[in-house]
């Protein structure tokens, strides 16, 4: 055997070899901490004890995810925010997704994610969130982690309530924070009491996750906070908490916090879809958008709606009961076994439970205490099922591990308390630092929860983290509540604000993640195939450049001809077909964000030189051992040049 013919040999094993560790050894590796700490932490998949976690982002608009036990952030997930790293709202293709009926939205304030479910379990297919300040939901596709579809919510102030999902995922239910005068009109805000209104939104979700508005039901003008549907006897029923049933419109927080009592909505659904059935709906006429990512055209669409089916609760009896709840409650959430349902009374001694089956026993029974607007009021007597008493200063969330078991947030005294389903006693508690909103357990709000963790989010840290400046960071905590005692494992530093979050073993979505775009399936009108179709084509002052990417070069990399005053598109088509190899694209002067373009797809963005002069373009993203050569040059002549278009790469 010659020299040449060995070495060869010696470097192809060790290229099979390190192909060998870097595929396997990143699937075993995944979530592994630092150091000593990795034996320990490092459980085999199929067992259900690493999970990713989804933290929605509050004032960032965005979805963060975790690995966990780790607490080690993997992604950022743009969906109602701007995001300059992946062109979200910036590139042509996705700027359809922030239309609303008030016109371009680049911001929201997201807190509720929540996974789809099938037959009351977390399925791993989307993963919804709401906007709170534009009323907006939105679907995440968990193949791509890329945010599917936003749909607005018509007749809505301040989508707080949102977005809970039936038990297989048939609606998104969405309630109102803030009311308004419903259809929006020119009124004195003194006239609160007679014309505003709230509205629960009922989003009819198709089996590929098409979102609609069903219907909306039109209810007192209260604030209506949280959300959750029920599940197994009370599948058919959602269950909304409201606060300020004083309506109040000014100073509420006095103003809003007489009432002892407020009131959670037991929404039958069910018996909805029969009264829009017999065309009991009124259709109003409203505005609101529809947008949604195509996946092969990897284009963004909108389309504006311009009436929605609105139920009043006085046509249709039996569609809504009103349960009294103490005091001014925040969160609602449902046992694994559908029968409790619990609010966070967040200026209540202690947490409510309501029973399913004793409030189904009250409506027959007309246990009512009185009537508004058409709604019955059920008396507290009959359908409460029992109070969590000692449950630490205001309560705001509930979870359950599916042991019988409920772990309760309280926000003022800064700790997590568990307490057990049915005898209501308080078995433990844990502090959390500090302030922690809501808590998650993977599966918690499921009919099957996969326990082990409780994640704490936090609203301040104080001494927890180094000092940002004026900021802190907010941030998560994780803790074992395998045993009896509840356990802190760690901290962690979350992006935004998390307000709630939610978790699934990292099995359910890894075996479902797209790896690339296939090539022959891009349908992008300004897509190339191969890079022989490279061209650059002026239609007056408008030039659209069709270049592709592959490792380690553009086609065009040289560019003649463009003049300033020009509009400037660049369609970039990454040709590459290998997991985890995007190429940016940027080019000086460009007044926008990068393009970062997955393999297989297409995305434009737009620029406008204003100077004459030789502009320099580069891959942002480091691509290859070659991705420094990966450039370009884009010659731009003064206005009324006679340069001719030219272009071509390696000529
Ligand atoms: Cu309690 Cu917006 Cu669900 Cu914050 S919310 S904590
Ligand atoms: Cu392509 Cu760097």
């Amino acid at each position: 055997m010659n020299r040449r013919y060995l070495r060869a040999l010696l470097i192809g094993l060790a290229v099979v070899a390190s192909f060998v560790v870097l595929h396997y050894g990143c699937q075993e590796s995944k979530d592994l901490t630092a150091g000593d700490e990795a034996e320990q932490v490092y459980v085999a998949p199929g067992t259900y004890d690493d999970f990713y976690l989804f933290t929605s982002g509050g004032f960032s608009g965005q979805i963060g995810v975790y690995g966990l036990p780790s607490g080690r952030m993997f992604r950022v997930i743009p969906v109602f925010a701007q995001d300059p790293e992946k062109a979200w709202g910036y590139s042509e293709e996705s700027k359809p997704m922030f239309m609303t009926s008030h016109g371009f939205i680049p911001w929201d304030d997201a807190h509720h994610p929540k996974l789809s479910q099938t037959d009351g379990i977390a399925d791993g297919r989307w993963i919804f969130i709401n906007a709170n300040n534009t009323p907006r939901v939105a679907r995440v596709d968990l193949t791509t982690f890329k945010t599917a579809e936003i749909i607005e919510i018509p007749n809505s102030g301040g989508n707080h309530g949102s977005p809970f999902l039936t038990e297989n995922t048939e609606y998104v239910v969405a309630s109102t924070r803030f009311s308004i005068p419903i259809p929006n009109e020119d009124v004195p805000i003194s006239s609160y009491k007679e014309n505003f209104k709230g509205t629960i939104s009922f989003i009819s979700v198709s089996k590929e996750g098409s979102m609609d508005v069903a219907f909306q039901i039109l209810v007192p003008g209260f604030n209506y906070d949280l959300a959750h549907a029920g599940k197994g006897p009370s599948h058919g029923w959602a269950f909304f908490t409201s606060y300020n049933t004083e309506q109040a419109n000014t100073l509420l927080e006095v103003n809003a916090s007489q009432n002892d009592k407020d009131f959670i909505a037991a929404v039958n659904w069910k018996k909805a879809e029969e009264y829009v059935a017999q065309g009991k709906a009124k259709t109003f006429s409203t505005s609101y958008f529809r947008n949604h990512f195509d996946e092969k055209k990897h284009m963004g669409f909108s389309e504006e709606k311009k009436t929605v089916k609105v139920l009043l609760p006085e046509d249709c009896p039996g569609l809504i009961y009103y349960l009294p709840t103490p005091k001014s409650p925040h969160g609602v959430d449902v046992d694994p076994t559908g029968e409790y349902i619990a609010a966070g009374g967040k200026l209540a001694s202690v947490i409510p439970v309501h029973s399913f089956s004793k409030m189904v026993k009250a409506i027959e029974n007309k246990d009512f205490e009185t009537t508004i607007d058409g709604i019955p009021v059920l008396k507290y007597e009959s359908v409460i099922a029992g109070e969590v008493t000692n449950p630490g200063l205001g309560p705001l969330h509930t979870e359950f591990d599916g042991n019988g078991y409920g772990y309760t947030s309280s926000f003022i005294s800064s700790e997590i308390v568990k307490w057990k389903i049915g005898t209501w006693e308080v078995v433990d508690r844990i502090s959390a630092y500090y302030s922690i909103g809501h808590l998650c357990v993977p599966g918690g709000d499921t009919r099957k929860p996969w326990g082990k963790y409780v994640i704490a989010l936090n609203k301040i840290t104080k001494d927890r983290y180094l000092p940002t400046g004026p900021e802190l960071t907010q941030s998560a905590q994780l803790i074992d509540i395998s045993g009896d005692k509840m356990k802190l494992l760690l901290d962690f530093p979350t992006i935004g604000e998390p307000h709630y979050a939610q978790a699934i073993p990292s099995d359910i979505l890894m075996k479902n993640s797209v790896k690339i775009y296939p090539i022959e399936e891009n349908e992008n009108p300004y897509a190339i195939k191969a890079e022989k179709d490279a061209k650059v084509v002026r239609e007056g002052n408008v030039v659209h450049v069709y270049m592709s990417t592959i490792r380690t070069h553009f086609a065009p990399d040289n560019i003649e001809g463009i003049k300033v005053g020009d509009v400037v598109y660049f369609h970039i088509t990454n040709l590459e077909q290998d997991w985890d190899i995007p190429h940016g694209f940027a080019v000086k002067g460009l007044q926008n964000s990068e393009l970062l373009v997955m393999p297989g797809a297409t995305e434009s963005i737009v620029w406008t030189p204003q100077k004459e002069g030789v502009y320099p373009f580069y891959c942002t993203d480091f691509c290859s051992a070659l991705h420094q050569e990966m450039s370009g040059y884009i010659r731009v002549s003064a206005r009324g040049s006679n340069v001719a278009i030219t272009y071509g790469t390696g000529k």
